[in-house]
């Protein structure tokens, strides 16, 4: 296991995952189950190993076809569980996700702590299909299951003073082996203005291919914002807080002239060590252009006129 910020040599290492893999399913290895990869573990009975993607598509492109279940839960970020690109699905396994309680606080009139299963049961529960784009330049297309963010900060009612939200993942040191190591200030935190949050798109998501969420997926609830670099779909969320300023994320605190609150996906303003004007789809070989707010452009870019999208990067 890993527990170091990778290098940026590493920062698109997704070839050196499917080699791997490659490698062992020539050697007849990964069928036989002889292999202790983390997928492994996390693989559905045999005859299901490759479920059906379910839902509805929002967003996707020609060409656009749902990432395999094997790379959707054994390609990985989750730096709680270990920096490398396999390491959660290995060691999230054992996480233990019920009970669950949930928190949302804050400029609300309405606070409380809820069992997740009283916290989520209010909700429509929905199946959609969106694209997603991490920061270091590789993207998925993935069959979520989850419910609308907007729909619980309705419920507990935020007051005129509330402006964002932040979201804040477990702590848990014994069971979360990266929150031993100094690789963030942990808990993750990250942090949406408030009309972001509640915006159609952004989900709480409690599934993946009409699965409950895998540990590694960050079981068994985490945010989905399809327009928005990967990192700030916080996983295994424990509160959400309504507040007045602008929440200071945890990838703010650790880099924050490479990762900023908005996070929006865009192709014209390059990360400070590589470009962002293209994306590998993992599965693939092929490179493709990114594009503004990764496809969502006509349902989002409204949320951010008249700012200036370089400065707010
Ligand atoms: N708590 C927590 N949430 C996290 C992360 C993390 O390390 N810890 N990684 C983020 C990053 S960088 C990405 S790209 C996505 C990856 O989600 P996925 O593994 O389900 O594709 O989770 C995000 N949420
Ligand atoms: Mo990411």
């Amino acid at each position: 296991m890993r527990f170091s910020l990778p290098p940026s040599s590493e920062i698109t290492p997704e070839g050196v995952y499917l080699n791997r893999r490659r490698f062992l399913a020539t050697a007849g290895l990964i069928g036989a189950g002889l292999v202790g990869t983390g997928s492994i573990h996390a693989l559905p009975p045999r005859d299901e190993a490759q479920p059906k993607p379910l839902g509805k598509p929002y967003g996707l492109q020609p060409g656009d076809t749902p990432t395999s279940w094997e790379d959707v839960t054994g390609y990985n970020n989750f730096y709680e569980f270990g920096t490398g690109k396999e390491d959660p699905a290995e060691h999230a396994q054992g996480f233990r996700t019920t009970p669950w309680t949930v928190r949302i606080d804050g400029l609300v009139e309405k606070p409380g702590t809820y069992a997740l299963e009283d916290f989520l049961k209010p909700s429509v529960v929905e199946d959609r299909i969106y694209r997603m784009r991490c920061v270091e330049g590789w993207s998925m297309v993935i069959p979520w299951r989850g419910i609308m963010l907007a729909d619980v900060i309705k419920r507990a009612k935020p007051t005129s003073k509330a402006a964002f939200v932040e979201l804040t993942t477990l702590m848990d040191p014994a069971q979360m082996p990266g929150q031993r190591y100094p690789v963030l200030d942990w808990p993750y935190v990250e942090g949406l203005r408030l009309d972001e949050a509640m915006h159609p798109l952004t989900l709480l998501a409690t599934g993946v291919y009409g699965r409950e969420l895998p540990p590694q997926n960050g079981a068994p609830l985490r945010l989905v914002v399809p327009w928005k670099y990967g990192f700030k779909g916080i996983k295994s969320i424990v509160r959400i807080r309504l507040v007045e300023r602008m929440p200071r994320s945890s990838w703010m605190q650790a880099i924050p002239s490479e990762y900023g609150f908005y996070a929006n996906v865009n192709p014209a303003v390059d990360h400070p060590r590589w470009s962002q004007a293209t994306e590998r789809r993992i599965g693939s070989f092929r490179r493709i252009p990114t594009l503004p707010f990764n496809g969502y452009a006509d349902q989002v870019a409204s949320l951010y006129a008249g700012m200036d999208l370089r400065k707010n990067y």
